[in-house]
């Protein structure tokens, strides 16, 4: 849903109880959104209700709190669908999030369908989430993996190679949707095209693009995409994964138990269809509760809204960090179409965890590190970055007091 009138920015933003405190005495800017996101009044006030009113196991019970958990859990299921825009519920795995779905895939998918000599496609900028797991699926399997290149610090996918690169011997490509280290939008859905076209797998890590623009795995063309909950608002410990009913339903279980069986012998199990068959034990029923709270919250802003609203900082914080100097500035040019709300810099001659130390003391929450992306800080020549990322509920007044926050420590660093 995409609402046509300007969201009232400073009236949601009230609705983060936690964004109103200080720290160190200054107070609290939250530019760690990448990493995760606040939650709002009324995910928490879901999961209190639950809690208080409706907490039973899902899918074993005939009691009426039982009942009540079940529906509410299979209705998140049902939002979580709407979402994305999948064509049914039955396409959406609860997971603990991005990560977990990744494993999923590589574990259910991948060990059934990869030997020796096939080739798993990735980009340099993966996440390690899209990274390891493939490895040990390489490791397993004897199947090789290969990368598309980026182009440089300004971090786009450079695609000039892509039909030699989508050879036959490709069986999945798994590429990231928005990347964390550097904002780039990638173009998802042309790169799964062309990958569909010769009849290869395509996965989107979607961790940080759910939650930041409209997403519509139809549209995308996608057969596999993977969130996480609690970068969009909602609760730790949850995700979704979302397969195309087919590749699902094709699929062999990923972990065993209860749950995900229709009848259990001493030497054999039948299990049941997909979503169910690859959600053993008992789920994290909270979770999906509080995630369908999120996920109206934010179709009720808008996620062209956000997007809109977290590029405009993301671009007024390029543009005044570029203009403090000695620095140096990654991903997508300033301005750029492509630039998710974050922005990642180093200072000359200053580590990235003393920029976030320093910034904390002033009340600035950044990231400093690799960012889960060891291969891709290599390719850029660096140990790692600086990182301010960006949610509808910062302000403009936020960069400015952050890149003030910035010019300080240059020159205590200059001194
Ligand atoms: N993929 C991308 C692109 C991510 O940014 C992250 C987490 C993940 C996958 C993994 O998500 P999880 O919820 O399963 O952990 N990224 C970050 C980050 O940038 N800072 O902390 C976590």
């Amino acid at each position: 849903m995409i609402s046509a009138k300007t969201p009232d920015w400073s009236a949601l933003r009230r609705d983060f109880p936690i964004l109103d405190q200080q720290v160190h005495g200054k107070p609290l800017i939250y530019f760690d959104n990448a990493a995760t996101s606040q939650k709002p009044r009324a995910v928490i006030d879901a999961l209190v209700h639950y809690y208080e009113r409706d907490n039973a196991n899902v899918h074993r019970g005939i009691h009426e709190l039982s009942n009540r958990s079940t529906t509410a859990f299979e209705e998140a299921r049902a939002r979580a669908a709407k979402f994305i825009n999948a064509r049914s519920p039955e396409e959406i795995v609860f997971t603990r999030g991005t990560t977990e779905g990744i494993n999923l895939v590589a574990g259910a998918w991948g060990l059934k369908n990869l030997k020796s000599g096939d080739v798993i496609l990735l980009t340099e900028m993966e996440h390690h989430s899209n990274l390891v797991p493939w490895q040990l699926l390489a490791q397993r399997t004897g199947a090789a993996i290969a990368y598309v290149p980026i182009t440089g610090d300004d971090g786009l996918l450079d695609l000039s190679q892509l039909d030699e690169l989508l050879s036959p011997r490709v069986k999945i490509f798994s590429m990231v949707h928005i990347s964390n280290s550097l904002g780039t939008l990638n173009p998802v859905a042309e790169l799964c095209a062309r990958a569909r076209k010769r009849g290869i797998v395509t996965l989107v890590d979607g961790a940080q693009s759910a939650g930041h623009c409209p997403v519509d795995v139809q549209a995308i063309g996608c057969d596999f995409f993977a969130f996480s909950g609690h970068k969009i608002c909602g609760p730790t410990g949850i995700g979704v994964l979302y397969g195309r009913q087919e590749l699902l339903e094709a699929m062999p279980p990923y972990q065993g138990g209860g749950e995900m069986i229709l009848s259990v012998g001493y030497d054999k199990t039948e299990f049941k269809h997909s979503p169910h068959r690859f959600e053993a034990g008992t789920p994290d029923i909270s979770g999906p509760i509080g995630l369908s709270a999120a996920m109206d919250y934010l179709d009720a802003i808008g996620r062209q809204n956000i997007w809109k609203h977290d590029q405009d900082l993301a671009h007024y914080a390029y543009e005044k960090l570029a203009a403090l100097g000695d620095l140096r500035l990654f991903g997508p040019r300033a301005k750029s179409d492509l630039r998710a709300g974050l922005v990642s810099f180093l200072l000359k001659d200053v580590h990235a965890h003393d920029v976030v130390t320093l910034a904390d003391q002033a009340g600035v929450a950044l990231r400093g590190g690799h960012h889960c992306t060891q291969p891709l800080m290599h390719k850029l020549g660096v140990e790692s970055t600086a990182r301010a990322s960006f949610y509808f509920y910062n302000t403009r007044d936020e960069v400015d007091r952050f890149v003030e926050v910035i010019r300080e420590i240059q020159k205590f660093f200059r001194q």
